[in-house]
């Protein structure tokens, strides 16, 4: 039972029977993302007054410039996560490959694997723009007590036990899932503690918010362009908003609030699109899906796509349901 203002370690201890077949280790893995978050949003708040941004001078596996803040973070959720011997293995948007984690009797007995994306939107630091973590958790389905292998990872979205993520805004929340419906906590940085303040969150249905980067417009399939002008024609409820902060955390978490789409659609310059399937659209659209929403890539379920490699990119559509049926259709009608 959701109790406004109940703490998130409250909440996590009522809620335990909802874990399935987990002896603790689920609670206590949430548990340490909550604390390496408070490490990560105490960073990301002063970014702006010590050397913690801009460029660490490396490249990360996505031969992305590597912000400061990105390394602190990507170090900060490992080593918490290692630390608490609860997961077997870590995959990272910044790392080329997973991590194994063996346990303190080096007998590999933890049974889950996490995912991350550390700081999504990174980019958005230096301009002070609201930036998110978002991670996600699955059974392994290698034995217990062999090491974790890439199969542990390369799991569809569907089978994921829990998925959330963080957004560092103008408050720092932390909202995730374990497949029983979505809540929201808003951390009292004066306390230190999180306090459920969005319980039992809903995707409206329908919305009237549309967010897309516009400036791939002319590169997106003819039925995402007749999509993007059916939100900007003078009919009924539309011409729809426009709203687009390059940071996908803080773009559905709006929308997941007010009622919208996010879509990052495949392109001719990008025949997958963006977004990460493991780390970011899986995660996302457990917590869309979990809220009443839908995600696809296009015309298939995101969270039945079968992965194939660690940081392979998928098309990403998601948010209210109806909007997502009609973008669907759009995009069926003309693929290409
Ligand atoms: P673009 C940030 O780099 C990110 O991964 C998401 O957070 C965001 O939604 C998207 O990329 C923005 O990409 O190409 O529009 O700048």
């Amino acid at each position: 039972m959701a109790r406004i203002n109940q703490t998130l370690g409250e909440f996590i201890i009522e809620n335990q029977s909802e874990f399935q077949y987990s002896s603790g280790e689920l609670s206590r893995l949430i548990n340490s993302i909550r604390l390496a978050a408070k490490a990560v949003n105490h960073e990301v708040n002063k970014a702006g007054l010590v050397d913690i941004t801009g460029s660490a001078g490396e490249i990360n596996t996505q031969g992305e410039d590597q912000q400061k803040l990105d390394v602190f973070a990507n170090d900060t959720f490992i080593r918490t996560l290692t630390n608490r011997e609860i997961v077997c293995g870590i995959a990272s948007e910044e790392n080329d490959d997973f991590i194994t984690i063996q346990g303190s009797n080096n007998d590999h007995k933890n049974k889950y694997v996490v995912l991350i994306d550390p700081l999504d939107g990174s980019s958005n630091i230096d301009v002070n723009v609201s930036v998110g973590t978002i991670f996600s958790v699955y059974r392994r389905v290698t034995p217990v007590g062999t090491p974790v292998q890439l199969k542990d990872f390369l799991q569809p979205g569907n089978l994921q036990v829990a998925a959330g993520y963080i957004v560092y805004g103008t408050s720092t929340m932390l909202v995730y899932t374990t497949g029983h419906g979505v809540n929201g906590f808003t951390l009292n940085p004066a306390l230190g503690t999180y306090y459920l303040s969005h319980p039992n969150m809903q995707f409206p249905e329908d919305g009237n918010i549309y967010s897309v980067n516009e400036g791939n417009y002319i590169h997106f399939p003819k039925g995402i362009k007749n999509y993007i002008k059916y939100c900007q024609e003078e009919e009924g409820d539309r011409p729809y908003t426009s709203r687009y902060i390059g940071s996908l955390v803080s773009d559905i978490h709006r929308n997941m609030i007010k009622g919208g789409i996010y879509m990052y659609p495949k392109s001719s310059k990008a025949n997958n699109g963006k977004l990460r399937l493991l780390y970011e659209c899986n995660p996302m659209a457990f917590i869309v899906e979990q809220a009443g929403g839908r995600a696809i890539n296009g015309d298939t379920r995101i969270m039945d796509l079968q992965p194939t490699e660690l940081h392979q990119r998928v098309p990403f559509i998601c948010g209210s349901k109806n909007m997502v049926d009609t973008a669907e259709e759009f995009y069926r009608a003309d693929p290409d």
